[in-house]
């Protein structure tokens, strides 16, 4: 029998917003991925532009989920890290890898933590070195060009980009320690806007064309959907078209209907096409 491949998401449940594990559980499920969480906080709303969210730490708890786990002799093929609080989270989930580590899978780490040139408000500034620590256990890390820029201890530029300034980005990315990257974010004129992926010093490049704005919970839907097609065990390339072509439409939705970008794109009823895309409904 063919059975599910399992994922543990490790992020923060905003209650509103569609971001981290409200975006990863439907996404993975979505997949066929068997998805199991370690919430990381409980928050009202996520706290990209929306005033007076709660803020519920559950750091005390992430090491009695994985003890309790490892007595139940659990193993995953995959584990996936976005939006972490803190620098003792950071550690937390860096033991929890090591823990968990599958065999034969993927250790995916989304360094939330900047956008736009800036880094998140509930950030220290010495955050990035930190998540530098976290990206060296992963087998591919999912920045944006923020957070790339962060990482490698460069000053934020603005784009578009040359094939040179992405590459030379790619390059000095794996000096973190993941053998693979996907950098979202990149653009090379106006009208289009995608991923590029580096393996084994190669850079491809996935892009679509851009729709105007700047959407909240994008990376997660992004992060999540690449996973489901890495974990069906599509190329890196592939699951970034994937993933591109999943966001893309998500935001497309949500540009047509005018929805408020802070509340998250309209995934739902991409999910349907997102399935074919993953051949899921050939067999
Ligand atoms: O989408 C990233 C994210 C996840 N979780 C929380 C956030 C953000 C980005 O702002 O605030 C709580």
């Amino acid at each position: 029998m063919n059975l599910p491949k399992k994922a543990v998401a490790i992020h923060d449940i905003s209650g509103f917003g569609k971001c981290s594990l409200t975006v990863a559980l439907p996404v993975l499920s979505a997949a066929g991925v068997e998805t199991s969480v370690i919430p990381t906080a409980v928050l009202s709303t996520h706290t990209g532009g929306i005033e007076g969210f709660t803020y519920r730490d559950l750091t005390e708890d992430l090491t009695a989920f994985a003890d309790h786990w490892q007595s139940l002799g659990l193993t995953f093929d995959a584990l996936y890290s976005g939006f972490l609080g803190s620098f003792r989270q950071l550690e937390i989930v860096s033991r929890i890898f090591d823990r968990f580590k599958p065999e034969n899978g993927i250790i995916l780490v989304d360094p939330v933590m900047a956008d736009h040139g800036k880094l998140y408000s509930v950030f220290p500034p010495d955050f990035p070195e930190g998540m530098r620590k976290l990206c060296a256990k992963a087998d591919i890390i999912v920045p944006n060009i923020t957070e790339a820029l962060l990482l490698t201890d460069k000053p934020y530029e603005e784009g578009p980009y040359s094939e040179k300034f992405i590459e030379n980005l790619l390059e000095d990315l794996t000096s973190l320690g993941a053998k693979k990257i996907v950098l979202t974010g990149v653009f090379f004129d106006e009208e289009h806007l995608g991923a590029a992926t580096y393996e084994n010093k190669r850079a491809d490049y996935v892009l679509s064309k851009r729709i105007p704005g700047a959407y909240h919970g994008t990376g997660d839907v992004f992060g999540s959907a690449l996973l489901g097609g890495l974990l069906n065990d599509f190329s890196l390339t592939e699951s970034t078209r994937i993933a591109v072509d999943f966001t893309t439409a998500s935001i497309r939705r949500t540009y047509e209907a005018q929805t408020d970008h802070r509340f998250g794109v309209l995934f739902e009823q991409e999910i349907p096409r997102f399935v074919q895309n993953l051949k899921l409904l050939d067999v």
